[in-house]
C-alpha cells in the first residue's frame, strides 16, 4: 500500500464557532500526525506528493471559488481590525440574491456554508497540498497500482464546487476522481463512509454520469450538513441515477451498516466504473466526539476487505475522524487488508 502524505498541513489550525462559541477547531493538526505515526509503526513508508496542478482544481472548483481561498488571507490582513482567522458570519439563505459581493466579508459568506470554518495564514497552503496529496495518490492507481493512500488534511468532502465548510475547503475525493478521468479511466466511482454526508462531492458531480456518488451517512433529519444527504437526492438531469444517499439512524452498529454497504457496492459492481476513490472518515468509530454510531477498530478491516472485493484499482483519501486517540488505529485496520 502506497501512502502519500506531508506536513505541510501543520500551517492550517483554524477556528471553529460550535455550541456558542469560538475556539480551536476540532478538525486540527493532530489528526493527521497521529495517523502518520500509526501508519510508520505499522510498516507504511510515506512518500511525498508531487506539486498539485492548479488548473485542475479550477475544473472541480470554480476558478473564482479557488481564486478566492488562495487570496483570501492576504485580503483579510488588509483590514484595519483584521482578527487572528477570516470567517463568515452571514450566508445567502433562501430567497436571498444569487448576485456575489465585491467585499471579502461578503464574499466569505458567498464561498461558504458553515462557521466550522476559518481561513488562517498556512489555509491555503494546506488545502493546495492536501489537494497534491489526493492527486499524486490517483496518479499511482492510474498508472497500475491497485491502491493508494492520500493522507489528506484538510479534508474535502463537504466542499462544494463554490462553498467550503465542514472543515474542507477543497474537495479531495473529487479532485482524484477527475484526475482518474483525465488519466483515462472513462467512468468511475466514490463511495463516502464518513459518518457526515459528503454533500459537497455529490453536489459537484450531480448532473454528470461519469462519476458515480454514493454516500453512507448519518440521516441529515438529526445530522450535519442538515441540508443534503437525503435518500431522494438521485442525481439531476444527466446524472439522474448516478447519485445514491443511504442515511442511517443514531446509533447505527457494524452489522446495520454493513448491510447499508451492499446495496452500494452492488451498484458500483454494475456501473462500468473503471475505478473507485473511497472518502474514508473514520467518525464512524463509537469513540468519536462528533458521531454516534457504534463501529470499531477491528470493523475498518472487515469494511475495507469487503470494498476490495470489488476488484477496482482504488484510491483512499483521508476526510474525517476526531476520536484522536484511536484515529490512527482506525486508518491502520482500514488498510490493512488493502494489499
Ligand atoms: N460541535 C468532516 O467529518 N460540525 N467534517 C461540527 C461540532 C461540523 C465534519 C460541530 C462537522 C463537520 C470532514
Ligand atoms: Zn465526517
Amino acid at each position: 500500500m502506497i501512502v502519500i502524505g506531508s506536513d505541510v498541513h501543520r500551517r492550517h489550525h483554524g477556528l471553529e464557532f460550535a455550541d456558542g462559541l469560538l475556539g480551536p477547531s476540532v478538525e486540527g493538526p493532530e489528526r493527521a500526525d497521529l495517523i502518520d505515526s500509526a501508519l510508520r509503526a505499522a510498516g507504511h513508508a510515506i512518500e511525498a506528493p508531487d506539486p498539485v496542478d492548479e488548473s485542475l482544481l479550477g475544473r472541480v472548483h470554480t476558478p473564482q471559488y479557488i481564486e478566492f481561498i488562495a487570496t483570501a488571507w492576504d485580503r483579510w490582513q488588509q483590514l484595519p481590525d483584521a482578527a487572528l482567522a477570516a470567517m463568515p458570519f452571514t450566508w445567502p439563505a433562501r430567497n436571498a440574491s444569487a448576485v456575489r459581493p465585491d467585499d471579502l466579508i461578503g464574499q466569505l459568506g458567498f464561498h461558504s456554508f458553515a462557521a466550522d470554518c476559518s481561513i488562517v495564514e498556512g489555509t491555503w497552503d494546506a488545502v493546495r497540498e492536501s489537494a497534491a496529496i489526493s492527486t499524486t495518490a490517483a496518479d499511482l492507481v492510474g498508472a497500475g497500482e491497485r491502491f493508494a493512500y492520500g493522507l489528506c488534511r484538510p479534508p474535502g468532502h463537504h466542499a462544494t464546487t463554490d462553498q467550503f465548510g465542514g472543515y474542507c475547503y477543497v474537495n479531495n475525493a473529487a479532485v482524484a476522481a477527475q484526475r482518474l478521468l483525465d488519466g483515462g479511466a472513462n467512468r468511475v466511482a466514490v463511495l463516502d463512509v464518513d459518518y457526515h454526508h459528503g454533500n459537497g462531492t455529490q453536489q459537484i458531480f450531480e448532473r454528470r454520469d461519469d462519476v458515480l456518488t454514493v454516500s453512507i451517512h448519518a440521516d441529515p433529519m438529526f445530522e450535519f450538513p442538515w441540508f443534503a444527504g437525503h435518500a431522494n437526492e438521485v442525481g439531476i438531469d444527466a446524472g439522474e441515477g448516478w447519485n445514491v444517499n443511504i442515511p442511517l439512524p443514531a446509533g447505527t452498529d457494524f452489522g446495520a451498516w454493513s448491510s447499508a454497504l451492499e446495496p452500494g457496492l452492488a451498484l458500483i459492481a454494475s456501473s462500468d466504473v473503471e475505478a473507485l476513490v473511497v472518502s474514508l472518515g473514520v467518525d464512524t468509530f463509537a469513540g468519536d466526539p462528533l458521531g454516534t454510531f457504534d463501529i470499531g477498530t477491528c470493523d475498518y478491516t472487515t469494511m475495507a476487505t469487503r470494498i476490495a472485493e470489488l476488484d477496482l484499482p482504488t484510491v483512499i483519501v483521508q476526510e474525517g475522524g476526531y476520536a484522536v486517540g484511536d484515529i490512527g488505529a482506525n486508518v491502520a485496520a482500514f488498510l490493512a487488508p488493502l494489499r
